[in-house]
Formats: structure tokens, sequence, C-alpha cells
């Protein structure tokens, strides 16, 4: 399925093709603004301490399961109509609200300075989330090709997805995939690949490009940059901490977002 070299360049095979992941980490603001510019996704490495990750853990798992069943407000997007719950592709939103750990993340100084570069100016907190890919679950747990504004209808389209890696995140385990330069196409068609599937899928003829990541890197992606990830094949679970971001002014569903925090106040304790 795929092959990755001593550089840390992944290969894929299969439905996500050939395509080199090099690695786009950048340091300089207007370097990351352009590498954002061009490819719709960069690497913020090393952004969670090994205290964090384990800090985030603990929330993830304290969230997810009651008594070894999904919690309130976990839901499966995996789902289908008339099927069994897989529980292949679990998803909460808004943990920050309840939890320490995931309050302090959407609180922190650095993370809102570096959105607020990428983004060019004040921004606001969407939401944070969790996608949870429990082992075991073979290809029931992939993540098909989306935008995210396919979902959250943002305009002008001016929002980053913060993905933290809570485990390293490998082609085997389900790492998430993006179709470089893609958020500069505008709205990509989706089609629903089953009656009554919970995600729409994109249709593109561009080869999606493997992001592995080891625990506490971040992915930063466009809310219209195309990205999916692959199924977990490993025997461990593979989990994602994620922060949204909206620039300030921003309109969902042609509603002002002003009900969504601006993140400097969190910052502030406000
Ligand atoms: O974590 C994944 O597998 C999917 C991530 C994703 O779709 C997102 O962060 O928007």
């Amino acid at each position: 399925m795929r092959s990755s070299d001593g550089d840390g360049k992944v290969r894929m095979t299969a439905s996500h093709d050939t395509a080199d992941a090099t690695d786009r980490t950048v340091g300089s603001t207007s370097g990351e603004r352009a590498a954002f510019a061009r490819d719709g996704v960069v690497r913020w490495g090393r952004l969670l301490t090994p205290d964090q990750i384990d800090a985030l853990r603990s929330s993830v798992e304290r969230a997810f399961f009651r008594d070894g069943h999904p919690a309130d407000g976990v839901r499966d997007l995996s789902e289908r109509q008339g099927r069994p719950l897989d529980l292949a592709l679990l998803h909460k939103i808004n943990l920050w609200r309840t939890d320490e750990a995931c309050a302090a993340q959407v609180a922190r100084a650095d993370l809102a300075d570096r959105a607020e570069a990428l983004l060019g100016g004040p921004v606001r907190l969407y939401r944070d989330h969790v996608f949870y890919k429990p082992p075991g679950k073979g290809d029931r747990s992939r993540m098909v090709l989306h935008q995210d504004n396919r979902y959250w209808h943002l305009d002008p389209p001016e929002a980053i997805t913060v993905w933290m890696a809570l485990d390293d995140a490998t082609v085997e385990n389900g790492c998430v995939h993006y179709v470089l330069g893609s958020h500069r196409h505008g709205r990509v068609e989706h089609v629903r690949p089953e009656e009554g599937a919970v995600m729409i899928e994109a249709r593109t003829e561009q080869e999606p490009v493997a992001y592995p990541a080891p625990a506490g890197d971040a992915l930063v992606h466009s809310v219209n940059t195309l990205h999916g990830s692959g199924p977990n094949l490993s025997d461990g679970p593979r989990r994602a901490y994620v922060v949204v971001y909206v620039r300030d002014g921003v309109t969902m569903r042609g509603e002002p977002m002003t009900s969504f925090p601006l993140v400097g106040d969190l910052v502030r304790g406000g």
C-alpha cells in the first residue's frame, strides 16, 4: 500500500496515490504564509509537550468512553443508515467547555498569535474537536476526502484547522492526506458515497499526499483544503485534538459569528 523512505517522505499507492510528502515545516511567518497560500497546509512541529500530550490523551479517553461505551456527545462518523454502529471513526466537539486540558489549549497565546499571523487578523474560536480511530475497524475508519467548508459554510473561507497528533500518526494508522493547492479551487463537488452516510466525499482527479505526524506535531489546513485520512490498520488508537480558528468578521451561513469567543479574550482569561 505504501513505502516510506529514509528521509521521512512517504509515497502513497492505491486510492491515495504516489506523491511527495516533503516536510513542509517553515520557520518564518512570511515563509509560512507563502507555503500556506501555495499548499493550503503547513506543519507546526512540536506544538505539544509530552505532558500536554498525556493530559490531552486522558481528557479524550474520559470524554469518549463511559464504562467502555461511547459517552454522551460522541458521534460515529462511520455510521450508515440501517446498519449497527461500527464505532470506527469517533468524533466529539467542544471539549474545551468542560475539560481543563482542552481549555488550556484554546487559550494558548502562542497558538493565537500564530493563527492570527496566518489568517491576517484577530481570530475567533469556532470549536475544538477530536477525531478518534480505534484499532481493529479496518477500512470503516477511513475519512473520505472533503472540504470542511462544505459543512461549515464560512464566508469568506478564512479559517484554519490546527490538527494535533496525540499518537504518532502514520500511513498504517490513518494519518491525514491533503490535496495540495486544492484550497485555491473554491467549492469542489461532493457526493454522498452511500445512502445515510454522515460524510460526503469530494470528487477530484488530484492525488492526496500523506502527512505522517509524530505525536505533538500539528498540521494546519485551510477550511477549503481537500483532505481525508486512511484507515487505522494498527493495533492502537489514532487520536487527534483539533482547534478551529476563524478570522473575525467571517459569517457562517450568512450570520455573524459574534457568539463565538475572540481568542484574545480566552487568552486574557475573559
Ligand atoms: O483526523 C482525521 O482523520 C480527520 C481530520 C479532519 O477531517 C479534520 O481535522 O478536518
